[in-house]
């Protein structure tokens, strides 16, 4: 069984994304059945500067190793692997221009902005699709704000196999209990975002200790000096709690336990040293990892083979069915 991810190499990875979706990828199997892929193609659509872009998907790969995540799955780079968009050519002539005006990403991502939007952006669920069905995968580890992409790359394989023949598996999301949605630090009704153009709105992987305390204690909270888990009227409170919960892997009930009748200041100072126990350790790996080359080499040649080589066969099969020269 495939499981199968994608992160943009957008920014310096968030602990939104860290918590939300990377910490859930599976270290119980193989590299043949673990993939995740750095999908810079999807952030090609946020129109990058190009230096910058490559000093970024080198990070995104150095922070992978230094998670160990290679130690147990394929990682690799996903525009060194042109079935992905040969496959998303053949399923955006199945989809409906509908169904990619109804994503919520693309509205968000567009402001509302269709005639500035580049395509890219209203496409970019199809191109996600192929990642996913190009190794027929079943399990997706995702944060909730990927459920509708998912959901039409299950609509979009149902309608391929009904058209030409059963050949992609149907996918599934695979969401953090907890985590699967992280909030902005300055405001907990957004998502936590790596693009976000306000630094205080995330704690970055890479965010040193001084930082972070400046972040923590600058988060919005709210005047009702209370720590209940309440996300509809103490949304910022509630985020911080869920974010010391993931840190130290116990429960909002113990988390709620533990800081009842405390003060704000208190959680936050508590939050800040849970988080760097979490970061320290990563980035002493990550600062040893980005400046070898060899290594990050080697990663990138191991997974872009076994890939390439699951890619070619799927892609075989496709083009055969449709009936396409290959
Ligand atoms: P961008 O700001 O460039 O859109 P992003 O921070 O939203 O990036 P992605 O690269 O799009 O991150 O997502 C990587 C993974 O992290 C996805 O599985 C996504 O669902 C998850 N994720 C992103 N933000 C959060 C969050 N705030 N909470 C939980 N999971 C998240
Ligand atoms: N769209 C996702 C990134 C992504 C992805 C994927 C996630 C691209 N391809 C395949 C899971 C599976 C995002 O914006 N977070």
């Amino acid at each position: 069984m495939i499981t199968f991810s994608g992160v943009q190499p957008s920014g310096i990875i968030t602990i939104g994304n860290y918590l939300g979706a990377i910490q859930n990828f599976n270290p119980n199997s193989s590299k043949e059945n673990n993939l995740y892929c750095i999908v810079n193609l999807h952030a090609l659509t946020s129109n990058p500067d190009p230096l910058l872009f490559k000093e970024q998907t080198k990070s995104l790969l150095a922070l992978y190793i230094a998670l160990g995540i290679d130690q147990h799955s394929t990682i690799f780079i996903q525009s060194q692997v042109k079935e992905h968009t040969e496959l998303a050519w053949i399923l955006q002539t199945l989809v409906k221009m509908g169904e990619l005006e109804r994503m919520t990403q693309y509205k968000d991502k567009s402001n509302n902005n269709k005639e500035n939007a580049n395509a890219g952006l209203f496409t970019y669920p199809v191109l996600m699709a192929a990642d996913i069905l190009l190794y027929n995968s079943e399990t997706i580890p995702v944060g909730q704000d990927q459920l509708q992409h998912i959901e039409l790359a299950r609509t979009l394989a149902t309608r391929f196999n009904n058209k030409y023949q059963e050949i992609f598996k149907l996918p599934v999301a695979k969401l953090n209990k907890k985590g699967a949605k992280i909030y902005s630090l300055n405001d907990p009704l957004k998502k936590m975002s790596k693009s976000d153009p306000n630094p205080k709105s995330y704690i970055s992987i890479l965010d040193d200790l001084k930082t972070i305390t400046k972040k923590i204690k600058s988060s919005t909270t709210d005047s009702l000096g209370e720590i209940n888990y309440d996300i509809e009227n103490q949304p910022g409170i509630s985020n911080l709690l869920t974010i010391y919960s993931l840190c130290k892997n116990i429960t909002i009930d113990q988390t709620i336990e533990f800081f009842k009748d405390q003060k704000y200041s208190f959680l936050k100072e508590n939050l800040i040293e849970a988080i760097w126990q979490i970061l320290e350790p990563i980035q002493d790996k990550y600062y040893q990892i980005i400046d070898n080359q060899k290594i990050i080499d080697q990663v990138l040649k191991d997974g872009q083979k076994i890939a390439k080589q699951k890619a070619e066969i799927q892609m075989k099969k496709v083009n055969k069915v449709v009936g396409l020269y290959d």
